[in-house]
C-alpha cells in the first residue's frame, strides 16, 4: 500500500522563471538560476552584474596566439590596477579576483600559470569599475582572459566558439599580444596569427567607420628576452612582421605598439611530463599599464556620447 504523502506545489517558483536574463554577450535568453548561458557559455555572473550597475560595461578584447603571454599579462594588469592608489580599481563579483590569484600565486611559486583550457566554462573574467583620476565618473570594463586556440579555431571556423564570435563583435577596444622573442626568432606563425586576429577583428562590424575607431594596442610580449624591442616597439614590428605593420597602418587609425614583460628573468629545464617549461626567477613588471591606459583614453575619445554613460 503506498502511503499517502501531502507535496507541495511550489508554484512560485515558475514565476521566477518567467522572466528570462539575458546573457550580457550573446543575449540569449537564460533562465535565472544558470550559472552560465546555454548558447555560448558566458558566465552568467556579468548580467547579473550588469543589471545593477547604472553604467553598462564596455569590453576589452584581449587577443593573441596560444602562449604569448595573456593570462599572465591579465592577471599581472589587475594586480598593479587594483594597487593603484590615483585611480581606483574596484573588482564586480568574487569571480572577477580568480585571474589575479590564480596568477599571482604560481608567480610567487616561481611558476607561470597553467594554460588556458579551450572550454569558454573554465575562462576567467574580469567584470571591473576603473575610476581614472582626470574623468569625472567611473568606467565599467569587462576582460576575458580567452584561449588562443578558441580564438582560432572562431577565426578559421566561424561560429565554432560563439562566444568568441560575439564578444569580438561587441568589445570597443582591443589588446593584441604577440610573441616579441618568437617574431626575432622569425617564426612567422605569430606574425600570421595576428594578421588573422587584426582581419577578422576589422571585418565583424557592419559599420566601417566604427570599426576603424576601435583602438587597438599591439603588446610585444617577454621584454626581458627580447630587449631590442623596449626603444622602438614600431620599427621591431615593421622589421620583424610588416604584414602586422601594414594591418595596423591601414585598418586601424587608433593603434600603437608596446613592450611589455611580467618576468624580469627565467630559467627553463625539461620535464618528462610537460617538456620544456620555463620558471620565472625574478617578477619585474615592465610596461603593463601604458598600454591599458592608453586604451582608456582613446576608449573615451572614441565614445563621443555613443557609448559612455549609455544607461542599462
Ligand atoms: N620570459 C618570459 N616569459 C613569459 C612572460 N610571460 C609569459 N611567459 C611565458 O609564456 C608562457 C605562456 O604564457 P600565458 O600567459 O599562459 O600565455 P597565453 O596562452 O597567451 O595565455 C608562460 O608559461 C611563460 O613560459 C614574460 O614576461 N617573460
Ligand atoms: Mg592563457
Ligand atoms: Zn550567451
Amino acid at each position: 500500500m503506498t502511503k499517502a504523502v501531502i507535496q507541495p506545489l511550489e508554484s512560485f517558483r515558475l514565476v521566477q522563471y518567467a522572466e528570462p536574463t539575458p546573457c550580457y554577450i550573446c543575449e540569449s535568453d537564460n533562465t535565472t538560476d544558470a550559472e552560465y548561458c546555454h548558447i555560448c557559455a558566458a558566465p552568467m555572473a556579468l548580467a547579473h552584474q550588469a543589471r545593477i550597475q547604472k553604467i553598462r560595461p564596455q569590453m576589452i578584447a584581449v587577443m593573441g596566439p596560444s602562449g604569448a603571454g595573456k593570462t599572465v599579462y591579465l592577471g599581472m594588469l589587475m594586480d598593479l590596477l587594483s594597487r593603484q592608489t590615483a585611480m581606483q580599481a574596484l573588482a564586480r563579483g568574487a569571480f572577477s579576483i580568480t585571474l589575479q590569484q590564480r596568477t599571482l600565486s604560481a608567480l610567487a611559486r616561481c611558476e607561470f600559470p597553467r594554460k588556458t583550457p579551450n572550454e569558454p566554462d573554465c575562462w576567467n573574467w574580469v567584470h571591473c569599475q576603473i575610476r581614472p583620476p582626470d574623468r569625472p565618473g567611473p568606467l565599467e570594463l569587462i576582460l576575458p582572459d580567452m584561449a588562443g586556440e578558441a580564438l582560432m579555431a572562431e577565426i578559421d571556423h566561424p561560429h565554432s566558439y560563439r562566444i568568441v564570435g560575439e564578444f569580438l563583435r561587441k568589445c570597443a577596444a582591443a589588446l593584441v599580444l604577440v610573441d616579441a622573442p618568437q617574431l626575432k626568432e622569425g617564426n612567422r606563425d605569430q606574425e600570421f596569427f595576428t594578421q588573422k586576429l587584426l582581419m577578422h577583428l576589422s571585418e565583424l562590424e557592419t559599420d566601417a567607420a566604427a570599426a576603424r575607431q576601435r583602438p587597438v594596442a599591439v603588446l610585444l610580449t617577454k621584454v626581458d628576452y627580447c630587449e631590442e624591442c623596449e626603444d622602438d616597439p614600431e620599427e621591431f614590428v615593421r622589421l620583424h612582421a610588416a604584414g602586422v605593420w601594414q594591418q595596423c597602418r591601414t585598418r586601424f587609425p587608433l593603434h600603437r605598439f608596446f613592450a611589455v614583460g611580467v618576468a624580469g628573468s627565467c630559467a627553463a629545464c625539461d620535464t618528462l611530463t610537460e617538456g620544456h617549461v620555463q620558471f620565472p626567477l625574478r617578477i619585474e613588471p615592465h610596461g603593463l599599464l601604458e598600454p591599458f591606459l592608453w586604451l582608456l583614453e582613446n576608449m573615451e575619445k572614441n565614445d563621443g556620447g555613443k557609448r559612455k554613460g549609455k544607461k542599462l
